[in-house]
């Protein structure tokens, strides 16, 4: 009994001192070293998870700036190579899928600091340098929030290191593929540098029977937003053909669109 109650003691002041979230964070950040080469020199993990947790830590939740988050960007620095960037908004397992089969194309996802984050919840409190995962504030909670002001740091950073053509995934089966609100919407291509951008190429991605059109209002609202600055293209496709796309071997890079 005693060892039981020794041992829930140890659980809960590991999880109450981010000892789990440490934890994943590093695991992570060590797998992706290990399958990336061009990224592992000069990156240490244990230096971004400091550079990560000091943004958060000892701070009022609801009081994050995106520009806490400068230090972590810097300690993390990894450069995208032209023409393979996706962005996608309201379609994220379909981008996801698609770059892990087309390993010539990323997300913010498949960089360090994107994978390492994604799908986690974290935040510090005021009272303390205690890491917690859970009773953090929502998406919606709190617009300076850990977690939204994280992404839209990194999304801002990924934007405007994209070079050359780039694509936009967005999700042809839902009325407004393209909102103005949304990260990509507000924060990337606000974040594109016509400098160093050719082609914005959107790929509205539908299913069959459901009508879809690059004419959409909310497209139409992205294009004129664009078009000064870069050139466009937006293109329809059906789900099921990028699915056939994905396993088909004679196309290891994509494009599945053409
Ligand atoms: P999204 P975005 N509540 O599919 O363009 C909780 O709309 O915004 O695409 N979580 C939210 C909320 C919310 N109201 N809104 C957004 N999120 C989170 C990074 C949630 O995790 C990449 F580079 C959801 O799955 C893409 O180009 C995710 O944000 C771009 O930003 C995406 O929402 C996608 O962002």
């Amino acid at each position: 009994l005693t060892l039981a109650i020794a041992g829930f003691a140890v659980l809960i002041r590991t999880t109450e001192t981010g000892g789990s979230l440490k934890y994943v964070f590093i695991t992570r950040c060590k797998e992706y070293l290990e399958t990336h080469d061009e990224v592992r020199v000069g990156i240490d993990c244990n230096e971004v998870w400091d550079a990560f947790q000091s943004s958060f830590v000892a701070k009022d939740p609801c009081k994050i700036s995106v520009e806490a988050y400068d230090g972590l960007m810097n300690t993390a620095k990894q450069k995208v190579p032209c023409n393979e960037m996706v962005f996608w908004s309201k379609t994220k397992q379909m981008a996801h899928k698609f770059t892990q089969a087309k390993k010539c194309f990323m997300t913010l996802e498949d960089t360090l600091l994107g994978f390492i984050m994604d799908g986690l919840t974290w935040c510090g409190s005021q009272d303390g340098n205690d890491t917690y995962t859970s009773g953090c504030p929502n998406w919606n909670t709190c617009e300076q929030n850990p977690v939204r002001s994280f992404w839209s740091r990194a999304s801002a950073h990924f934007a405007e290191s994209a070079c050359g053509n780039v694509t936009a995934m967005l999700n042809g089966s839902i009325d407004k593929p393209f909102s103005a609100k949304s990260i990509f919407g507000s924060v990337e291509i606000k974040k594109f540098n016509p400098m160093k951008i050719n082609y914005v190429n959107v790929v509205l991605i539908g299913r069959e029977n459901y009508p879809m059109s690059c004419k959409n209002d909310s497209l139409q609202e992205l294009e004129k937003t664009l078009i000064p600055k870069f050139k466009y293209t937006c293109t329809t496709v059906l789900l099921s053909t990028i699915l056939k796309c994905l396993e088909d071997p004679q196309k290891p890079c994509g494009p599945c669109w053409d």
